[in-house]
C-alpha cells in the first residue's frame, strides 16, 4: 500500500463532516425520533442512519481499500484489524440532537495500527470544528478563527481531583453491576473530603464522548471517564487529545494500555504534571468495584 497522505485524509474528513453538518442542521428537531435500539434510552434517528450512508459511501469512494466502521452499520463480531480504518459515529450525542440540546456532531476518526492517527470532530449547532493528525497538533475552528489546542498556551498542573471539573456519562444501561458502578464513583466523586468524596469541582455530562474528549483537549474540562461507549465515540477524540498533550488509559484500575475497542476511557488533560497522580486518584475512586462492559 502507497504512504498515506494524513493530510490529505484529513482534508477530505473536514469536508464530509461539514456536509454532514449540512444534513443534521436541515432535520427538523421535532420529527427526528425515529426509534430505539437497545432501549429507551438508546436512540436513533433517521438522519444519523442517512449521514451515516453519505460518509460511508464518500470515504469508500475515495478510499476503496480501506475499512470503514461506523455506529449505524457495525454488526457484532466485525473487527478493528491493522489496516487503515475510517471510525465513525455519524451523530454523536444522539439524544442531545433529537431534543435540540446544542452538544452533538459528526465524529471522524481514522487509525492506522489500532491507534488513532486522524480526528475530525464537528458540531454544526455551534459551527465548531475541532481537528487532529498525529504528530501536528490538534486545533478549534470556530467564527473563523482556527486556535491551538489547548486553549491556554502554558495549561496549569493538575493538583489533585478536588480542583478539577470531571466530565462522566450515565450511558444507556442504567441497570446492574456497570450502573451500579457509575452511581458509586459519581457519588464518592462529589462527596465532601469529611465523607470520604474527592469533593470534585463539579461533574459535567454533556452527553457526547467526542465533545468530552474535545474539551478535555481544550482544557476546558480536566478528566473525562466512561464505561460503555464505543471505538467511534472516541477514536477523533483520543487523537485530537493526544495531540493536545493528554492522555487516554482505560476506565478500569490498572489500565494503562487503553485500546480503542476497550469500552472504557479515562482522559486526562495535557498539563506540566499530575497525570499520572489523576489517573491513580481516579481508579482509587472506583476501587474493587470494575465496570464489565465487554469489548
Ligand atoms: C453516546 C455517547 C455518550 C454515551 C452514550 C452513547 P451516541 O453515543 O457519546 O457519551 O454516554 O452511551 O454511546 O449514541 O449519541 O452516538
Amino acid at each position: 500500500m502507497a504512504e498515506l497522505n494524513l493530510q490529505e485524509i484529513h482534508d477530505l474528513l473536514i469536508t464530509v463532516a461539514h456536509e454532514a453538518g449540512r444534513m443534521m442542521m436541515a432535520a427538523t428537531p421535532s420529527y427526528l425520533f425515529s426509534g430505539t435500539k437497545k432501549n429507551s434510552a438508546d436512540l436513533v434517528t433517521d438522519t444519523d442512519q442517512a449521514v451515516e450512508k453519505m460518509v460511508s459511501t464518500r470515504l469508500l469512494t475515495a478510499h476503496p481499500d480501506f475499512k470503514f466502521i461506523g455506529e449505524e452499520t457495525y454488526h457484532p463480531g466485525q473487527q478493528l484489524t491493522e489496516g487503515p480504518t475510517f471510525i465513525v459515529d455519524p451523530i454523536d450525542g444522539t439524544t442531545n440532537f433529537v431534543h435540540a440540546f446544542p452538544a452533538f456532531c459528526i465524529s471522524l476518526g481514522f487509525a492506522v495500527n489500532k491507534s488513532p492517527v486522524v480526528g475530525v470532530i464537528y458540531n454544526p449547532f455551534l459551527d465548531e470544528l475541532y481537528t487532529g493528525i498525529k504528530g501536528k497538533g490538534s486545533f478549534v475552528t470556530r467564527n473563523g478563527t482556527k486556535l491551538r489546542l489547548p486553549l491556554k498556551q502554558e495549561p496549569e498542573p493538575l493538583k489533585d481531583l478536588s480542583t478539577c471539573l470531571i466530565g462522566a456519562e450515565w450511558g444507556s444501561d442504567r441497570t446492574g453491576n456497570n450502573f451500579a458502578v457509575k452511581t458509586k464513583v459519581f457519588a464518592k466523586l462529589a462527596a465532601s473530603r469529611d465523607d470520604g468524596g474527592a469533593m470534585v469541582h463539579s461533574i459535567r455530562a454533556v452527553g457526547s464522548a467526542a465533545l468530552n474528549l474535545v474539551l478535555v483537549a481544550s482544557g476546558q474540562q480536566d478528566v473525562f471517564w466512561e464505561g460503555g461507549c464505543w471505538a467511534w465515540d472516541v477514536c477523533a477524540g483520543w487523537c485530537i487529545l493526544v495531540e493536545a498533550g493528554g492522555i487516554m488509559v482505560g476506565g478500569n484500575p490498572g489500565d494503562w494500555e487503553a485500546t480503542i475497542e476497550g469500552r472504557k476511557y479515562l482522559a486526562i488533560r495535557g498539563a506540566p504534571n499530575g497525570q499520572k497522580e489523576i489517573v491513580e486518584e481516579m481508579w482509587a475512586v472506583i476501587g474493587d468495584g470494575k465496570m464489565d462492559y465487554e469489548s
